[in-house]
């Protein structure tokens, strides 16, 4: 499924709003005839100019509040997603706020045609007009908090990725700067994904895929690159949130990874505590296979590797040895993971 907010587009600030509509309102013009008295022409062209402002913002306004999708109607993932980017109560007072100004802005418009209906003298009309044009503007003026807050939660929740629910969805977990994200870019077909030498590097969930080739057809299974998590934590930060989110709601198998040095910033034993939780909480009974991966290779002691191998039960067979750098060993999961789903 696409993701729901990738048609939540840049939101106006009011400024911007009140120039789009003051522009069309200012080169709207009345049916009129020519003949009409002058009185008549001002009525006509000063409540077409009002006319025109208040449609334009009601429906620039309706625009903005439908771009958003209602979250409670979302599938799990992104609604549990967008509320750990997002202020969900928030959103939905900011939604509320801009709706509440529709009807005044109705109202606005009623009282300045009637009010323009009864004028004696042209120059009435050109008053009359200036003074809804303040009043809009005042009430927009009022929104600009909304709007650009609406535009600030708009850069994190459009970054969202989409998500294909027919394919399978390989999830790459483990400590912060382990070398997940470098594992992912060189195995999927996302390049962009970002790799630094310092933890937290990634702070969202990137999606790549890999392209499987069968006899017949060609599919495709996807990889989610997510950030670090820590373990033995009793409140994560929206950071590792989102990664527990993956692994809880749309892994088919779980690429842990593990860096055996101390190259990560974090000890080995600390790592096989997430391990162990990933595992207990996440691999559902064994339903969800998990791949354990020792990255890192070419920083590697082999006290490392027998060090780990013992605390997991683990042979030679039982895992992979790769080094994300050069690429080395990287060709045997992407081999793995193609194999197993090409049936
Ligand atoms: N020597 C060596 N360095 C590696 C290897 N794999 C990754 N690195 C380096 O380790 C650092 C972290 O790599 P990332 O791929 O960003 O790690 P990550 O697990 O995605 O990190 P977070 O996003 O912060 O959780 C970077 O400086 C990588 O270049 C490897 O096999 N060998
Ligand atoms: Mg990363």
């Amino acid at each position: 499924m696409k993701n729901p907010f990738s048609e939540f587009y840049h939101v106006p600030n009011s400024k911007e709003l009140l120039d789009i509509a003051f522009k069309k309102s200012m080169k709207s013009s009345a049916q009129v005839s020519k003949n009409a008295p002058i009185l008549i022409k001002a009525k006509k062209k000063e409540s077409k100019r009002i006319q025109v402002a208040i449609e334009e913002l009601i429906d620039r306004i309706l625009k903005i509040i439908k771009m958003v999708p209602i979250i409670d109607d979302l599938p799990d993932f992104y609604r549990e997603l967008a509320s750990i980017l997002v202020d969900i109560d928030e959103l939905k007072l900011t939604l509320g706020k801009l709706n509440g100004i529709l009807p005044i802005l109705n109202k606005i418009e009623r009282e300045h045609l009637s009010r323009l209906n009864r004028i004696e003298a042209p120059k009435e009309g050109d008053q009359l007009r200036r003074s809804a044009f303040g009043r809009i503007s005042s009430i927009i003026n009022k929104q600009n908090k909304n709007l650009e807050y609406l535009n600030e939660i708009r850069g994190s929740l459009k970054e969202i990725p989409s998500i294909d629910y027919t394919l399978p969805c390989i999830v790459v977990a483990g400590y912060p700067n382990v070398g997940k994200s470098s594992i992912v870019k060189n195995i999927s077909t996302n390049k962009k994904i970002e790799i630094k030498e310092y933890p937290f590097t990634t702070k969202k969930l990137n999606m790549g895929h890999l392209e499987i080739e069968r006899r017949f057809d060609k599919i495709r299974i996807q990889i989610m690159d997510c950030p670090g998590i820590l373990a033995l934590r009793a409140k994560r930060n929206y950071i590792e949130r989102q990664a527990i989110l993956a692994l809880r709601l749309i892994s088919d198998l779980i690429l842990y990874i593990f860096d055996p040095t101390p190259a990560c910033g974090y000890t080995v034993d600390s790592q096989i505590e997430l391990y162990k939780e990933v595992k207990q909480n996440f691999a559902k009974d064994g339903k969800i296979e998990i791949v354990i991966v020792f990255n890192k290779m070419d920083l590697m002691s082999s006290s490392e590797i027998e060090y780990l191998e013992e605390r997991l039960n683990l042979q030679g067979d039982d895992y992979f040895l790769t080094n994300a750098l050069t690429g080395e060993n990287l060709d045997k999961i992407s081999s793995y993971l193609k194999e197993r789903y090409a049936k």
